[in-house]
């Protein structure tokens, strides 16, 4: 069947230098009520590094021209094309100055891409082609140039005029005004950024290694000025960490942080002047839970990163966001870990990968980290470039060892410091570097899909040898999968769970280096052991091994890899869940077996209260159902309510013990405190699946009388998850009090669309008419909609499909970018059996035959 649109693919293998360069831009961006005008003058110069032409095209969507003159000399109609987004000027000398005026309408863009409003601000977000939305221009990453930027609004509404770089000039006329900033380092036009509002700032003051001072800003509304503390001091210790690590300073003299209400991503590093999504940057303990503290560092603290990897050195095409995006979520992880719990960080971070990108990377949108084609770029912010990006670094960072490491990437810095390059180039570096051959390697890059890692064992006599079959299944477009490089860190413990020596240097741990198909290794050990495979996650693969029941109780006791202890609770949830899910097994004798496992974990806890409650965390009924096909969601969701029940149950007086010895007197926000909390709200949510008659009143006093927003929305949702008494009186109480404060609410829904079992969706379709209930604002539609996708139980019903599907064409007339990423809630399909897949692929067929562009790449590839 048709779509709509005809879809347009933009390939790798195409790509062809700019046949122009723009070596300054002058902007003067004029905002009026209903209608800004943009003026901009662009220096031309042909590429000396194109083939000779005097055409070029400028990208431009939705403009309104007033304009356009060349050398001076106004163009007419006839002298120039713009049609489907594209300016085309022909008979260009070797150097022309373009100057275009064109009308644009922010107040009406509810896409959230180019200049847009957010709660009486006006705001821009470029990358990746949102540029073009503002006025004419080569729209894409490797045209670097000098910018200079004027803003002028009313003077009283939009007190604030803020771009890139440094304020140079700045005047009154009458009721208005205008700031002129200048950045003086070259950039592509998608680290483009301006801000016109009101909004109050918290200041403070770096002064970097060498000793300059950088002013720094934080800005937000009046309202929110409390909530920045915590970011200004995740930036503060990012900068210092950047120097400390990576030997990089920052390079202007301001750097500003501006939070907006309505975003589509978490946060955007344009240069000098980065915009936030509230979520990633307001944080305030009564008002933010400890996840969300987190966050704030991390996300902080990648936009800063930003400034080298990817702003300094930036990305020849999209092909290559990996390059910036995976690079900088491996510089922020082992940031959060230096600042945190580095084993808890390392544990967080594989959970994320293989619980959301494993699955994307088996399912129809699965892709290469550098694509070979897309349809709409904007769908390829995706885990697979982010997180697989980032793991992918991390085994270059293990194969050549830190102090390698470190000099392929200064000399990746100081190399292509202000270029446009590829994922190939910052391999170059680390192959100079280190004299390896990463040929092999490299494909890692180009090809898609989860590698599944077999490994077989086997004892003969004072030998033990290990098996390692390698195999990556096809996925949509590439059939043929390679062999790929894949270090295996490891150790073989022994019965009381000691490392035995692996070689007669007395080594007791090590890394293979697997190439092959298929390799065995052998170890002279004549013991009884126990694998320790894949050591801090050493590669983005599955690991199949048949391990014994035994084999993962001494692995969870007594392992000292953080990963490899939760992998092996992780097994052992996923046995016992797979018997119940498939009839062969009862919940309380499952929960008998695994007690006496538990209750050893819950004895250390004192140890690490942050690593316990990973290690008591059950997987996901999402991540279970990925486990069974045809995937029947009742089945799972039975399976995993009746095991939780029965742990619930079988360690009672523990839960018990946890729920009420674990409570603080005073608030703390560091790494144990945090940790605690994490485990108490772990220990009452299980008390309550156990039906303890305690739950309900230990959970409405923490409801009643919190010291934070962690144990307040905690008591909050087992309340409400459990269906306890008191949690409909505690859901009005916490409306009422947190009315005014945005992501607060956007919990509320949450909780409320997160509760397990079909009349969810009841719920949900009163929560998409409640008054506070907003289209126009991501977050809260993720709040909702998201929250039901991640809610297998309640979203794989008719009324969930309808509901969903209903709900995707809504979002999609007001923004296509967040229609297509909530569309991903529907990669399942083909998992489902066969009464569901029907009913689900007709709505969204219905979907997709008007669905935009964004939608439709994503609905076409799930349909099939
Ligand atoms: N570069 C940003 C992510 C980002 C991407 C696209 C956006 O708008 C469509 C916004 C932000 C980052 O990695 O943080
Ligand atoms: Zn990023």
């Amino acid at each position: 069947m048709e779509t709509a649109h005809a879809a347009v693919t933009t390939r790798l293998s195409d790509y062809q230098p700019p046949a122009y360069l723009v070596d300054s831009v002058n902007l003067d961006v004029d905002i009026r009520d209903g209608v800004t005008t943009v003026t901009s003058e662009l220096a031309l110069r042909r590429n000396p590094e194109a083939a000779v032409s005097d055409t070029m095209s400028f990208n431009g969507e939705g403009l309104v021209i007033r304009s356009l003159a060349l050398d001076g000399k106004v163009l007419e109609e006839g002298e120039y094309r713009y049609e489907n987004g594209e300016l085309r000027l022909s008979g260009l000398p070797e150097q022309a100055t373009l100057i275009s005026v064109v009308d644009i309408e922010p107040e009406k863009n509810t896409a959230l891409e180019g200049l847009y409003m957010s709660n009486g601000m006006y705001c821009t977000q470029c990358e990746a082609q949102g540029f073009r939305h503002i006025t004419f221009f080569p729209d894409r990453p490797d045209v670097l140039s000098r910018f200079c930027t004027t803003v002028r609004a009313d003077k009283k509404r939009y007190p604030l005029l803020l771009s890139n770089g440094n304020p140079v000039e700045q005047g009154e006329e009458g009721e208005r005004h205008w700031v002129t900033w200048e950045d003086p380092f070259p950039k592509p036009c998608y680290l483009f950024a301006l801000v016109a509002g009101n909004l109050a700032c918290l200041e403070d003051r770096f002064v970097t290694a060498s000793g300059r001072e950088v002013a720094l800003r934080l800005y937000a509304e009046h309202r929110d000025l409390d909530k920045l503390d915590h970011a200004m001091a995740s930036l503060k210790h990012a900068m210092r960490w950047d120097e400390q690590t990576y030997g990089r300073e920052y390079d202007l003299d301001i750097y500003m942080i501006v939070a907006v209400s309505h975003f589509n991503m978490g946060a955007m590093e344009n240069k000098g002047l980065n915009i936030f999504n509230t979520s990633c940057v307001l944080a305030h303990p009564a008002t933010t839970t400890d996840a969300g503290f987190q966050r704030v560092e991390s996300v902080v603290a990648h936009e800063y990163f930003h400034n080298w990897s990817g702003n300094r050195v930036t990305c020849r095409d999209w092909f290559q966001l990996s390059l910036k995006e995976g690079f900088t979520v491996f510089r922020d992880q082992m940031f959060s870990a230096d600042m945190n719990s580095a084993a808890v960080q390392r544990v967080n971070d594989v959970d994320f990968l293989v619980n959301h990108q494993f699955p994307e990377d088996q399912g129809p949108m699965a892709h290469p980290v550098r694509p070979a084609e897309y349809q709409k770029i904007d769908n390829f912010y995706t885990l697979t470039i982010y997180e697989k990006g980032a793991e992918i670094v991390r085994m270059q960072y293990h194969l050549l060892g830190a102090e390698s490491f470190r000099k392929a990437t200064d000399l990746y810095f100081d190399r292509f410091d202000g270029q446009a390059v590829t994922c190939d180039d910052f391999v170059d570096c680390m192959e100079e570097v280190s004299g390896m051959d990463m040929g092999q390697f490299r494909r890692w890059y180009s090809q898609a899909g989860t590698p599944i890692l077999s490994v077989t064992s086997e004892q003969s006599g004072d030998t033990y040898s290990l098996t390692f079959r390698q195999q990556t299944p096809p996925t949509p477009g590439q059939s043929d999968k390679q062999p790929l490089v894949i270090p295996v860190r490891l150790a073989l413990l022994d019965k009381a769970g000691e490392p035995v020596a692996l070689d007669d240097t007395g080594l007791r741990e090590t890394v293979l280096i697997l190439r092959e198909q298929e390799q065995t290794f052998q170890f002279p050990v004549g013991q009884t052991v126990t694998p320790s495979l894949l050591r801090g996650f050493s590669a983005p693969v599955v690991l199949e091994f048949d391990y014994r029941a035994d084999q993962l109780a001494t692995l969870l006791a007594h392992d000292t890899d953080g990963y490899c202890r939760w992998s092996a609770a992780q097994r052992l949830y996923f046995a016992a869940l797979d018997r119940l899910v498939t009839g062969h097994g009862k919940a309380e004798d499952e929960a008998l077996k695994l007690a006496p496992v538990l209750e050893q974990v819950i004895e250390r806890a004192g140890e690490d209260a942050a690593q316990a409650a990973l290690l008591l965390t059950l997987p996901t009924e999402v991540a279970l159902g990925d486990r069974h096909t045809p995937l029947d969601p009742s089945a799972i969701h039975s399976a995993h309510q009746q095991l939780k029940r029965a742990l619930g149950r079988a360690l009672q007086a523990q839960w018990l013990s946890l729920s009420e010895n674990l409570l603080a007197t005073e608030l703390q926000m560091d790494g144990v405190a945090m940790g605690r909390r994490q485990l108490r709200n772990l220990a009452l949510d299980y008390l309550a699946a156990g039906e303890h008659k305690e739950a309900a009143r230990i959970a409405v006093e923490l409801f009643e009388l919190p010291l934070c927003m962690t144990e307040e929305l905690g008591a909050l949702r087992v309340l409400v998850h459990h269906r306890l008494p008191g949690a409909e009186l505690a859901l009005k109480q916490f409306a009422e009090k947190w009315k005014e404060e945005a992501l607060v609410m956007d919990q509320w829904f949450s909780v409320q669309a997160s509760v397990p079992g079909e009349t969810t969706v009841e719920s949900v379709a009163a929560l998409l008419e409640h008054p506070a209930f907003d289209w126009k604002v991501p977050n809260r539609v993720r709040s909702v909609l998201g929250a039901l996708a991640g809610n297998p139980s309640a979203f794989n019903t008719d009324e969930g499909y309808a509901l969903f599907t209903r709900a995707l064409a809504t979002v999609d007339a007001l923004n296509p970018q967040i229609a297509a990423r909530i569309g991903n809630a529907a990669a399942r399909l083909h998992k489902l059996e066969s009464g569901r897949q029907r009913a689900f692929r007709t709505l969204l067929q219905g979907v997709n035959d008007k669905a935009s562009p964004n939608l439709s790449e994503v609905l076409s590839r799930i349909l099939g």
